[in-house]
C-alpha cells in the first residue's frame, strides 16, 4: 500500500473516524498530511531555553598584532618551537609537491595555509594522550614523533607508511573521510574507562562534518561525557565543494549545541588562538568536563591533492585574499616584533629543517627496493583465481614497461 497524500486541512477529512495524524493509518489508508500553518498558528507554544554559547577567538590579527587581553604569555622557547614546527610543515610540503612533480612519490595532499591548526592543537597534547589524524596533518605527525621517511612511505604508496612509529600514540593516516572520528570517541572512552586523565584529539575536515561518522562520534562522546577534542579543519573546501554546501548553518562549531557539548570557533590561521582553545579544552577534559568541538577557520591555499586543479572551481581573487592571512606570515611578524626572531635565526632554522628533510628523503629513497608484484601474494593467505589473473596481466604490463623485478 502506498501513502496517500492528503493536503486538506485537518478536520475536513470525510472519514467517519477521527482524522488520522501524519504517519497514522486512517480509514485503512496511510495518510500523509501537509503542515497547514494557518490552521495551527494559534496552538500555544512554550519556549524551551537552550543554553549554548558560541565564542570566537582570535589573538593575533593578520598583521601579527597581539590582543593583549588574550595573550597566553607563552615563553620564548615555546614560541620558537611553534614557529619551527610550522616552518617544518611548510618546507616539507613544498618539497613533497616538487618530489611529486618529479615522479618520486605518488599523489600528495598539500597542507599549505593550514599549519597553525595542526601545530597549535597537537602541541597541547601530553605524553599518553592520543591523536587521530585524517590525511592532511603531517605537521602534527612530525611533532608527535613521525620521521620524514615514514610519511614519505605513505605518499609513495608503501604499506610501511601505514604503520605508526613505535611508542607514538597516534592512529594511522585515514583517507576515508571522517572514518577516523569514531576512533576519537573510542579512544577517549578507553581513557575514561581506564580512569586515566589522558585525552583523545582528532581532526576532521569541513566536508567530514557532513558524514554520519561525525554525527555518531559526537553523539557518543557527548552522552558518555568523554575526554575527546574534535578539531574541525575548516579549510573552506572539500575538493570542489565549498563550505556552504556542507550546512546552511552559519558556523560548523554550532553543531556542538546539537550534541550538548561545548563548541568554539577560532581563527585557524592564528596559532596562538588555536593553541589557547585547545589547552582550555584539554584541561577541561582531563578534569572530567567532557568533549569540545573546535572549529578552526582556515584555508587550503593549494590544490586538494596533486591530482586536482582548483582553478576549475575557485577564483584566484579568493586565494589571494587568504594568502594575506597566511599563518606563518603573521606569526613571523609577531615573533620579530617581540625581538625573539631575526633574519639570522630564521636562516639557521630553515637550514636545519632542510637538512632533516633531505636526510628523510634519502632514507626513503634508499628503502624503495621492493617488487611491485608483492601486492598480489600478500593480500590473502592464498591468491584467488581473480588475483592470479590480475597478477599475470600486471606482469605483462611490467614487461611492456621494461620493468624486470624490484629485487
Ligand atoms: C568516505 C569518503 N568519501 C569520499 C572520499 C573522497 N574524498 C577524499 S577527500 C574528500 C573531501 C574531504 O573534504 P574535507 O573533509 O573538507 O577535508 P579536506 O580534503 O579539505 O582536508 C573527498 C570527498 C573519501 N576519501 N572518503
Ligand atoms: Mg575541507
Amino acid at each position: 500500500m502506498y501513502p496517500i497524500r492528503d493536503d486538506r486541512p485537518v478536520g475536513t477529512t470525510k472519514s467517519a473516524q477521527a482524522p488520522a495524524r501524519p504517519g497514522e493509518i486512517g480509514s485503512g489508508r496511510l495518510v500523509v498530511r501537509k503542515l497547514n500553518r494557518d490552521r495551527i498558528s494559534d496552538v500555544p507554544r512554550k519556549t524551551i531555553k537552550v543554553e549554548h554559547k558560541l565564542e570566537y577567538l582570535q589573538i593575533l590579527d593578520e598583521k601579527g598584532n597581539i590582543d593583549a587581553a588574550h595573550d597566553p604569555k607563552l615563553n620564548g622557547d615555546t614560541l620558537l618551537s611553534l614557529h619551527r614546527l610550522m616552518l617544518f610543515t611548510r618546507l616539507f610540503d613544498e618539497r613533497m609537491l616538487a618530489l611529486q612533480r618529479q615522479g618520486r612519490i605518488g599523489t600528495y595532499a598539500p597542507v599549505r595555509g593550514q599549519e597553525a591548526v595542526q601545530i597549535g592543537t597537537s602541541f597541547a597534547l601530553k605524553p599518553g594522550d592520543w591523536m587521530v589524524q585524517s590525511f592532511r596533518e603531517p605537521g602534527a605527525c612530525f611533532h608527535r614523533g613521525w620521521p620524514v621517511d615514514k610519511l614519505m612511505q605513505f605518499w609513495g604508496g608503501y604499506e610501511e607508511g601505514c604503520a605508526v612509529p613505535e611508542r607514538v600514540n597516534d592512529t594511522p593516516i585515514a583517507v576515508p573521510v571522517a572514518s577516523q572520528i569514531p576512533h576519537v570517541a573510542g579512544l577517549a572512552w578507553a581513557m575514561k574507562l581506564k580512569k586515566t586523565d589522558h585525552v583523545a584529539l582528532g581532526f576532521v575536515g569541513d566536508g567530514g562534518t557532513s558524514e554520519g561518522d561525525f554525527h555518531e562520534a559526537l553523539t557518543f562522546a557527548g552522552v558518555f561525557d568523554l575526554p575527546a577534542i574534535f578539531v574541525i579543519t575548516n579549510n573552506q573546501w572539500a575538493i570542489s565543494h565549498p563550505r556552504t554546501m556542507q550546512t546552511r548553518a552559519k558556523t560548523l562549531a554550532q553543531k556542538a549545541g546539537g550534541y550538548g557539548i561545548d563548541g568554539i570557533q577560532v581563527d585557524g590561521n592564528d596559532v596562538l588562538a588555536v593553541h589557547t582553545a585547545t589547552v582550555e579544552a584539554i584541561a577541561k577534559a582531563r578534569k572530567g568536563g567532557g568533549p569540545t568541538l573546535i572549529e578552526c577557520v582556515t584555508y587550503r591555499l593549494a590544490m586538494h591533492t596533486t591530482a586536482d586543479d582548483p582553478k576549475k572551481y575557485r577564483s584566484e581573487a579568493e586565494v589571494k585574499k587568504w594568502e594575506k592571512r597566511d599563518p606563518l606570515i603573521r606569526f613571523d611578524a609577531y615573533l620579530r616584533s617581540k625581538g625573539i626572531l631575526d633574519d639570522g635565526m630564521d636562516e639557521q632554522v630553515r637550514t636545519d629543517i632542510k637538512t632533516t628533510i633531505k636526510a628523510g628523503i634519502e632514507k626513503y629513497e634508499a628503502s624503495r627496493d621492493v617488487d611491485p608484484r608483492d601486492c598480489f601474494p600478500y593480500t590473502y593467505v592464498e591468491m584467488t583465481e581473480e588475483l592470479k589473473t590480475q597478477a599475470r596481466e600486471f606482469d605483462l604490463a611490467l614487461e611492456r614497461e621494461g620493468v624486470s623485478s624490484g629485487h
